[in-house]
């Protein structure tokens, strides 16, 4: 794969891994949830669906906010997932979806001849939406051949929302894979990756590919580092064995797609790309909206680049007027060709604190691989600590460079702190959770005690009710490394 402009990537074609259709095994974990799934399947549309996905949601452990900009990231797979029950229905064109918390979920229904997107001027997109884009992508990607068949399908997910674990990238690609399927399409898995990506801009997120390539290659047991450049490509990484990780959600809740403040960022990084490529004398300047392809023309490494960050880019906030001085532009054209729809509005931009985040965060992810293989081989005696160190950069920066953190969160990175663990926002951020890294499964008890006690035990009583009754299983958990997409037949 390659990179196109959006940060995202397309297929080059290397060594095919397809997500093979398998059989679900009497013993296998996710019985139940397929049980009732198919139960309420069966009630919904009085048939067996013909086919089960299952796409999982991530929690990153490091590299974030760095994707769109062409940087590679560190995410494992979570067991939080998307299953969908699908029928296909090749005597019409119709689409009805169902989902099976019915009451906070309304079906819907479409006909795929005729299949649109149409998003709320506020407050995000429906449910379905997500689900649509997935469709879309297929369409798109399959042009001409693209037949509007129908499809029947019961919806049941259990990853958080608009909490950083990538729910909506789970809806997306879920539907990517079973509209690729019900089409007869046999798809590589950086393929729908890609496709998943691309899709996610029918939203109006211009996101970068992390989310979408772990839910298609996370494999059980590790973790993996993705790279976008110059090809999409995912590489196991074993993290050290006694570590534990946990996920804890604050329950601030952050709908990307409702808010303007993830595009917002996207734009920041396109326009530092552009102004640091107009200084370095580049002619097509314009075009450059990645920092890796920067670097690459460039031919900078990560302390170079740095410090062109620190030489050129010397105010801590620059208005319109300086950004079309620099870049030789009118405020329409910087609005026309440089802004998007839901960042038109910006009149500040924050270049140099964005792009050191980017720029420093990238060069994090690439320690915290090379630590984990020396770990692995038995090397490097203060790898642990060092991990630990990094992951704390990492928040602080997230913080401070790239204010995308919350109060909730900053309360459990505090309580973080007091208990010695190493934790930072995961995901997006503006709220969502945090991960953390615990020096054993009894370290990690304890850890998940000390937040249940001192954040959990103290939520408003509408949350505390909600939670309460589980013990917070839901809201603050360990967490191992899963398998990527599947699919299974009956
Ligand atoms: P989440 O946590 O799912 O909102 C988002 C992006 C990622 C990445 C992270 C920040 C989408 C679908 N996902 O993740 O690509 O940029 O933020 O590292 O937009």
């Amino acid at each position: 794969m390659t990179a196109n402009g959006n940060g995202t990537a397309q297929v080059l074609g290397a060594g095919i891994e397809i997500v093979a259709p398998q059989k679900l095994q009497p013993e296998s974990k996710i019985n139940g949830r397929v049980q009732q799934l198919s139960a309420f399947f069966k009630q919904q549309f009085g048939a067996d669906p013909d086919f089960i996905v299952r796409v999982p949601g991530r929690v990153n452990i490091i590299g974030e906010h760095v994707d769109y900009c062409g940087y590679s990231v560190l995410p494992m797979a979570v067991s939080q997932s998307i299953f969908l029950a699908v029928a296909k229905n090749p005597s019409d064109s119709q689409l009805q979806l169902r989902n099976l918390e019915e009451a906070k979920f309304t079906g819907y229904d479409a006909d795929l001849k005729t299949l649109r997107i149409e998003l709320p001027k506020s407050g995000g997109p429906a449910w379905y939406n997500y689900f649509l884009c997935g469709i879309k992508g297929i369409q798109e990607s399959l042009g001409s051949h693209w037949k509007p068949i129908g499809m029947r399908i019961a919806v049941d997910g259990n990853v958080p929302l608009a909490a950083g674990l990538s729910s909506s990238s789970a809806m997306v690609s879920s539907a990517v894979l079973a509209t690729a399927h019900v089409q007869g399409k046999k798809l590589d898995r950086r393929e729908l990756a890609s496709i998943s990506a691309m899709c996610e801009q029918y939203i109006g997120t211009h996101s970068g590919g992390m989310d979408q390539a772990i839910a298609y290659l996370g494999r059980v047991g590790c973790a993996h580092h993705i790279e976008f450049h110059p090809k999409l490509k995912g590489t196991p990484v074993t993290l050290p064995a006694d570590k534990c990780f946990v996920v804890a959600n604050s329950l601030a809740q952050k709908n990307k797609a409702a808010s303007s403040d993830y595009n917002e960022r996207v734009v920041e990084c396109r326009l530092a790309t552009r102004w640091l490529a107009k200084r370095k004398g580049l002619i097509n300047w314009e075009d450059i909206v990645r920092f890796i392809d920067l670097e690459e023309a460039c031919q900078m490494d990560n302390e170079t680049f740095e410090k062109l960050i620190k030489d050129n880019l010397t105010k801590s906030n620059y208005m319109r007027a300086d950004i079309c001085k620099e870049l030789g532009v009118t405020e329409q054209e910087l609005e026309t060709k440089f802004l998007s729809a839901n960042t038109r509005h910006m009149e500040q931009f924050k270049l140099r604190q964005r792009a050191l985040h980017v720029i420093q965060e990238s060069g994090r992810v690439a320690k915290f691989r090379k630590i984990c293989e020396e770990l692995a081989a038995g090397a490097n005696k203060e790898g642990a600590k060092q991990l630990g160190e990094l992951m704390r950069q990492s928040h602080e920066s997230l913080r401070e460079l790239y204010e995308c953190s919350h109060p909730d969160v900053e309360r459990l990175i505090a309580i973080s702190n007091q208990q010695n663990v190493s934790a930072r926002v995961t995901g997006a951020g503006w709220g969502g959770c945090i991960v953390a890294m615990c020096d054993s499964i009894e370290a990690a008890d304890e850890y998940i005690k000390a937040l249940k006690r001192d954040y959990y035990a103290q939520l408003p009583t509408h949350l505390l009710e909600r939670h309460q009754p589980n013990n917070f299983s839901e809201v603050v958990f360990a967490t191992l490394p899963g398998n990527g997409a599947e699919l299974y037949i009956q």
